[in-house]
């Protein structure tokens, strides 16, 4: 296997607006990461995963970019990112950008030309269409609810937007949008920076002629099926990869909602062509239930193991993965597949880190992973600020689709804010996140779960991430070996064996809060364990597994 520096890596992601305040406005921002810089270096992470700090109304944090080239004024300046950038160089960390250009905001220079006239230079930059007897010209619905399309009166035509009203959705077949798009990668590229993570890069390319999609459960009609991994989407990013990527040494990751094997298998190709490596959702979708991510269902641990080790087989040799539980849209993974109550929540989180850190591929850390941070009593609608969380709540609850209680109880498990909760510093006033009034609710437990706590202590989910991390740094079976998956019928245990040459790893995850046994397989008798999140206990052909236990051993 092809050696390079991003698959020995792992990654941390930022989410800006929650991480660190530095001037007491409430919000995260720059300078407040430059602070924290050496907390990442002493958990010993090698790349930087920054969500979106350009210029931004913030009708989706950032992900509505209305100038590529400039910094939010909340989060700072051009100089603080420079030298937020040169001081992670100085430690040896690397800074990898969001990408974000399916869409711009509607603020953008080039949408506010677009919109005006018919005959406008940029009117084909955007995705504009006539109605269709007097209604929307197709019934798609926007991942936020709604309609994907707006009706504007200046020239009596609609708009595309597969997310927010407010995120016009570019059109990639327009080939200036392209040259505009690349040359600004490039732009950041001279910059120094070391890579991209490109927001959902799999829904650039439409299908001619928008078809209307399937109406189930919701109101609108699915338009996934022509939006993502769509006709000319591989051409456009061989075409990137040409005119910038492949220019410089730099660190790819593709969020590729709805991607299969066979696509990822292009995007994320050995060749290189295209991109280093995507995020696939499949094992995020398996808890969904009939109102697709507004459910409380848990998932089953083989459906889990199957679809997890399909990834780790299907590509290896092939293509490259990325590992992860978390993200900012995603809950805190220890309240979503660990127990996040007092007695076990330290216990399991380590186990989840165990079973992901352990794979191949290229593992994040989600801020507050590492502290196994958990899901957060939301109270009341009121509390939350993410867009694609009030409009879900107002349209399932208004059209009846949903209880009141039910969706509440949706949210709490399932809101994208349960990950964007400020970072819990410490025990003091705002977890230590502001001395001013923060921008979202701090999650009340940072009184027992913060990082001062947990950097002390030998012990910790913080210091237990560190070992993980180290050892990946130290063995390389850890990054190339084979996987192969054992007991695929358990539903209480996630057995697999890692291989390279002669080095041979067993990991074993009891996934439950009951005592399981567990026969070794013979090589393992009485090895040495690597690492384990007990006491550790001497191997024997006969294993008792405490509630949650991670156990890593070496042949
Ligand atoms: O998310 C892409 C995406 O597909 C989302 O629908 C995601 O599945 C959803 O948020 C889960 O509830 C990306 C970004 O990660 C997200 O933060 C942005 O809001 C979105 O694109 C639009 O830019
Ligand atoms: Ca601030």
């Amino acid at each position: 296997m092809e050696k390079k520096w991003w698959k020995e890596s792992v990654v941390y992601q930022i989410y800006p607006r929650s991480f660190k305040d530095s001037n007491g406005d409430g919000i995260g921002d720059i300078n407040g990461i430059t602070e924290k810089l050496d907390y990442l270096k002493e958990l010993g992470i090698d790349v930087i995963w920054l969500s979106p700090v350009y210029q931004s109304p913030n009708d989706d944090n950032g992900y509505d970019i209305s100038d590529y080239q400039a910094i939010m004024e909340e989060f700072g300046t051009m100089e603080d990112f420079d030298r937020m950038l040169a001081e992670a160089h100085k430690r040896g960390i690397r800074i990898v950008m969001d990408l974000v250009v399916n869409h711009t905001s509607d603020e953008h220079a080039w949408f506010v030309e677009s919109k005006k006239s018919r005959e406008n230079p940029y009117r084909d930059y955007y995705i504009w269409r006539e109605g269709k007897d007097g209604k929307e010209p197709n019934n798609w619905g926007s991942v936020f609810n709604g309609s994907a399309w707006v009706y504007d009166e200046t020239t009596d035509m609609y708009y595309l937007h597969l997310f927010s009203k407010k995120q016009p959705d570019l059109n990639w077949d327009n080939p200036k949008v392209r040259e505009e798009v690349f040359s600004m990668m490039n732009w950041w590229c001279e910059k120094g920076i070391d890579g991209f993570r490109m927001d959902v890069i799999s829904m650039i390319s439409k299908v001619e002629g928008l078809p209307d999609g399937k109406v189930q459960g919701g109101l609108y009609g699915d338009a996934s099926p022509y939006v993502q991994n769509g006709p000319h989407v591989h051409e456009y990013l061989q075409e990137m990869n040409k005119e910038v990527l492949s220019k410089y040494d730099l660190l790819t990751v593709g969020e590729c909602a709805g991607v299969t094997i066979e696509e990822a298998k292009k995007y994320a190709s050995n060749k290189g062509t295209e991109l280093g490596m995507v995020f696939q959702f499949e094992h995020m979708d398996l808890d969904q239930g009939e109102f697709s991510k507004w459910s409380d269902k848990k998932v089953k641990l083989t459906a889990l193991k199957e679809n997890l080790t399909k990834w780790q087989n299907e590509l290896e040799g092939k293509a490259w993965n990325s590992l992860f539980w978390c993200n900012h849209d995603q809950p805190r993974v220890v309240s979503r597949f660990g127990n996040d109550s007092k007695e076990y929540r330290e216990v399991s989180a380590k186990m989840l880190a165990t079973c992901l850190h352990l794979m191949q591929g290229t593992p994040y850390v989600y801020q507050g992973e590492e502290l196994g941070m958990t899901n957060v009593p939301f109270a009341s609608v009121d509390e939350f600020k993410d867009i694609e969380s009030i409009n879900a709540y107002h349209e399932y609850v208004e059209s009846g689709l949903i209880s009141k209680e039910d969706m509440m109880r949706y949210l709490c498990y399932k809101s994208r804010d349960n990950a964007r909760t400020p970072m819990q510093w410490n025990d003091q006033k705002n977890a230590g996140f502001t001395t001013g009034t923060p921008w979202i609710k701090v999650n009340p437990n940072y009184v027992e779960i913060n990082a001062e706590e947990e950097v002390k202590r030998a012990d910790s989910v913080f210091s237990y991430y560190k070992k993980l991390i180290a050892l990946r740094h130290q063995e390389e079976v850890i990054v190339y070996g084979h996987y192969e998956l054992l007991l695929p019928e358990s539903e209480e245990l996630y057995v697999y064996t890692r291989e390279l040459n002669e080095e041979k790893l067993l990991v074993i995850c009891n996934f439950t809060d009951k005592e399981v046994s567990y026969a070794v397989p013979d090589e393992f008798v009485g090895k040495e364990i690597l690492i384990s999140n007990y006491e550790e206990q001497e191997i024997k052909q006969e294993l008792s597994l405490k509630p949650y236990e991670a156990i890593v051993v070496r042949r």
